[in-house]
């Protein structure tokens, strides 16, 4: 059976990172047998960051490489009906959410002193208290040389606001024309978006992002939507 290695829950989230959920929901879309294996420690992963799956004795590390392997396991489940519009307009939202949006969240989550502390206590809870506050301030560094790295850390949090708006916005655009990203049906590219706004949205407490994220009501029932028809929900 296959094996879904993921965080465990956070912040009110039962699977708190949006590439383990995307994941999920893809296994759960293709009715494939699995289980979900917590781990608290992403540098157990191939790759350094989870999610990953073991599969009859092949593991693969990363999110996209994942659904390239579900999809060829079941014979283009995932990619082989899609046109090359609905894959076009679909991967360039999932970048958007995932190389840009994804960034601002952990901004939200982990450069917002006032926020922070829920990242100490939901991520690192099982240190003792002392331990707790070093792994943490440890970990919060490296988070913050990765965010400048990438660039969106180099911004004041009104200009990392004044981005996260237009990405909801171009969401929203979209989304007032059609229930779904890629056209008129359910595409896995919905599982990536929806799965980080159902995680930024539900988060809690909220943090600026998820407030941000409420001026746009049609991205609530977007997530909503895609998580009832999955069956798979962020949230706790
Ligand atoms: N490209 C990867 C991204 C996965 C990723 O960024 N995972 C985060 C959690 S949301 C992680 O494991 N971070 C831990 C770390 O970087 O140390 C994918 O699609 O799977």
């Amino acid at each position: 059976m296959i094996q879904l290695f993921t965080f465990p829950e956070a912040f009110g989230l039962r699977n708190v990172s949006p590439f383990c959920l995307k994941v999920e929901m893809a296994l759960s879309h293709l009715g494939q047998e699995f289980e979900i294996v917590l781990e608290h420690d992403p540098r157990k992963s191939p790759k350094g960051k989870l999610p990953y799956i073991t599969d009859g004795g092949r593991t693969i590390a990363d999110s996209e490489l994942i659904f390239d392997y579900l999809d060829e396991k079941t014979g283009g489940g995932l990619y082989g009906h899609l046109t090359p519009g609905e894959y076009g307009h679909g991967l360039a939202f999932a970048r958007l959410a995932e190389d840009h949006l994804y960034w601002l969240m952990v901004a939200s989550r982990w450069l917002d002193d006032d926020w922070f502390p829920n990242v100490q206590s939901g991520f690192f809870s099982s240190f003792p208290p002392v331990v707790r506050n070093v792994v943490g301030t440890i970990a919060r560094r490296q988070v913050r040389n990765t965010l400048a790295l990438q660039g969106l850390g180099k911004h004041n949090f009104e200009e990392q606001k004044s981005f996260a708006r237009r990405d909801f916005k171009a969401l929203t655009d979209v989304l007032e024309g059609s229930n779904y990203l890629a056209g008129e049906r359910m595409t896995v590219f919905d599982f990536s978006v929806a799965s980080l706004l159902a995680g930024l949205i539900d988060n809690k407490p909220a943090t600026w992002l998820s407030v941000i994220a409420e001026e746009y009501p049609a991205l609530r029932i977007y997530a909503e939507r895609i998580q009832e028809e999955v069956g798979v929900y962020a949230r706790a």
